[in-house]
């Protein structure tokens, strides 16, 4: 929907620095309100009239938040028609709202307000993920879009030995039993080394997305005009004003950070490509050196973890399977979570309150159908947050699970903020936090809690790095590329006629994966990835693989902590736990650099973290790679 984090409520996004910043950034397009504004001969405002406008803005807003937010809690969880149009009526409303206090506030351009009260004009401002044209119809067409997108996503399933071997929405006549949801997909692609079965898992799941094209392509044209009213030049440049910076300036950053990480992803490709090749022969080999995306043990080919014994060195076998232990120990969704609540309480953060456990959906409901992707979710403001999911007692959910709560921490921690202030200090950062804490999850700290008997002696750092590497650096260029295609789509630079050849010029360019099987424009790759139709913005991941080391660190360094990085745990450590919170209380009161400094003493993005971290493994993959050729070679780019 048109919220701010897969932390979900209808909230006010973040963020520029001063007025000036947002003068810079806005297109002077006339809204047909600007034009009746104009027209009207009206007495100069007064600062007393801008504060009391703040006020009440920032009142209405967060009632409307709430409603919004519980419309859309019960859509994720219970996908129905009636559910669908509750959920798009609500943000309709909510979306109208806003718009018209967006253009409101434009009369108090230009005066002198107090610091707070300026930020929570520009956060008004920059704070609609999904904009919508003003007309109402058209608006109307965009919410009803955006919910049927995001509930098609939920609602898609493979249906193996199906007519056709199809993948649908099941339509009355299916047989439920022979079909797959994602969450099942997802188990069988982690436990199958058979590449036929894996490219039939991938084919299957991905005509999921062929339905959405038409309807994506009709979203992006409304949003963008939304977007262009609000006076942005498109969707795309309005999503990369939240950043404090310029959207231009937000692009190079990216880049600055990519050009700093990308050596490691091509260490990690080389070699996961060769031990592919010498599993899986011929399916895993291919003449321009890409790797075959259904071969990495996700179905994005977005986090390689899963595939640690496909690749593991023949020295190093993981000194333990977390997943199987979790098995054992019949862990269920509930234990999981409370895995992770008693990480944050050791730093000193509460109890998860009654009603989290009350009304959080922590596992797939028998009797309905849900949107399975993970959130965590703040519906009252206050302290009304939950998780929706549908865990399972694997290795990835134990992270997931850290990552979810780190999202409701964050809030239950701001909530003391006024409104506009509730929220990540940018997207970005509310991605990190679960994340930086779901680091710690060391051996030191597996056996505290009794999962593991045995420290792994140092010998195993290399294939635990090995294994954390996996998920984290092969990540980074799938994180970055998901908004470089939305950036195109909404500049239109991509036309719908174009979606899935750009789409895959991306993954080629930049995570060096091929498809399974040839793709075409019949094809719409992008609708199987949640994000697509969910409309949730993707640089934010990006960012939080670089912010949650640098994040993580710090927590490391205030703890006292001296040796390796990659050994640190901060599990009890009050001193770290007070170090998180001086940067998460401040929500969004404060420009990212400001928040960022709060915590690690530095204003800037930096990866220096994540490659000291890495440092060990990356000497170890080089010695490895010896006489590998790195990289592949692209096709000629189909847009030229
Ligand atoms: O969507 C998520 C979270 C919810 S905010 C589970 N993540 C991205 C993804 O699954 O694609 C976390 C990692 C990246
Ligand atoms: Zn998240």
């Amino acid at each position: 929907m048109f919220y701010s984090f897969c932390a979900m409520k209808f909230t006010i996004r973040t963020i520029l620095t001063t007025l000036l910043a947002l003068a810079g950034l806005l297109l002077t397009v006339s809204t047909p309100a600007q034009i009746a504004a104009t027209t009207q001969p009206a007495a100069k405002p007064t600062v007393a009239e801008a504060l009391a406008f703040i006020d009440n803005a920032e009142k209405e807003l967060a009632a409307i938040s709430v409603t919004a937010a519980r419309a859309s809690w019960v859509e994720e969880t219970y996908i129905t028609d009636d559910t669908i149009a509750l959920v798009a009526e609500a943000n309709d409303r909510a979306i109208a709202r806003q718009t018209a206090l967006i253009y409101e506030a434009r009369k108090f351009d230009g005066l002198p307000l107090p610091p707070d009260a300026a930020r929570k004009m520009l956060l008004l401002k920059l704070g609609i993920g999904l904009p919508a044209p003003s007309d109402p119809a058209l608006r109307a067409e965009t919410t009803q879009k955006a919910a049927e997108l995001d509930a098609a996503y939920g609602r898609g399933k493979y249906c193996p030995g199906a007519p056709g071997d199809r993948s649908s929405s099941p339509g009355l006549d299916d047989n439920p039993d022979h079909c797959l949801g994602i969450d099942d997909i997802n188990i069988k692609m982690t436990q199958s080394h058979d590449p036929k079965e894996l490219a039939a898992l991938w084919t299957g799941w991905h005509a999921v997305g062929k339905p959405m094209r038409g309807d994506y392509a009709r979203l992006a044209e409304l949003s963008n005009q939304g977007a262009r009213e609000l006076g942005f030049a498109d969707t795309g440049a309005l999503w990369r004003s939240q950043y404090d910076m310029t959207p231009d300036e937000f692009s190079a950053d990216i880049e600055r950070l990519w050009k700093q990480v990308e050596p490691l992803y091509l260490e990690l490709h080389t070699y996961v490509r060769h031990k592919l090749i010498e599993k899986y022969g011929d399916a895993a080999r291919r003449p321009d050196g890409m790797i075959p995306g259904h071969l990495l043990g996700n179905m994005w080919a977005q986090e390689w973890g899963n595939i640690y014994d496909e690749v593991a060195p023949p020295s190093g076998p993981m000194p333990y399977d977390l997943g199987a232990i979790l098995k054992a120990r019949n862990t269920d969704s509930k234990q999981l979570v409370q895995f992770g609540e008693g990480f944050y309480k050791s730093l000193g953060f509460d109890a998860l309150p009654d009603t989290f456990w009350q009304r959080s959906m922590l596992s797939h409901p028998r009797d309905r159908e849900v949107v399975c992707h993970p959130s965590a979710w703040d519906i009252d403001n206050q302290r009304d947050v939950r998780i929706k999911a549908c865990f399972q007692p694997t290795a990835d959910d134990f992270v997931t699970v850290h990552h979810e709560l780190g999202h409701n921490y964050y809030q239950m921690a701001y909530r003391h903020q006024p409104f506009f202030f509730q929220n990540g200090a940018n997207d970005g950062f509310h991605e990190a936090i679960g994340d930086a804490i779901a680091l710690n999850v060391t051996p030191d700290y597996l056996k505290k809690l009794g999962l593991i008997d045995q420290v792994p002696p140092p010998s195993a750092d290399i294939p635990l790095l090995l294994h954390t590497a996996l998920d984290k650096i092969a990540f980074l260029p799938f994180g970055l590329l998901i908004d470089k295609w939305r950036w195109q789509v909404y500049s239109g630079q991509v036309t719908p006629e174009h979606y899935n050849s750009a789409w895959w010029a991306l993954r080629e360019k930049y995570q060096g994966i091929a498809p399974p099987v040839e793709r075409s424009e019949a094809d719409f790759d992008p609708g199987a990835k949640y994000h697509i139709p969910g409309n949730v913005p993707y640089m934010r991941y990006f960012l939080a693989r670089v912010y949650q080391f640098q994040f993580y660190r710090a927590m490391c360094q205030a703890a006292g902590y001296k040796g390796p990085l990659n050994r640190c745990s901060v599990y009890g450590s009050k001193e770290a736990g007070a170090r998180l919170n001086s940067m998460l209380s401040l929500g969004a009161s404060k420009p990212w650099p400001e928040a960022l400094k709060a915590m690690t003493g530095t204003d800037k993005a930096d990866a220096s973290a994540i490659v000291e971290y890495f440092q060990p493994l990356i000497d170890w993959l080089k010695e490895q790679n010896k006489g590998e050729k790195e990289g592949w070679t692209l096709p000629a780019d189909p847009l030229k």
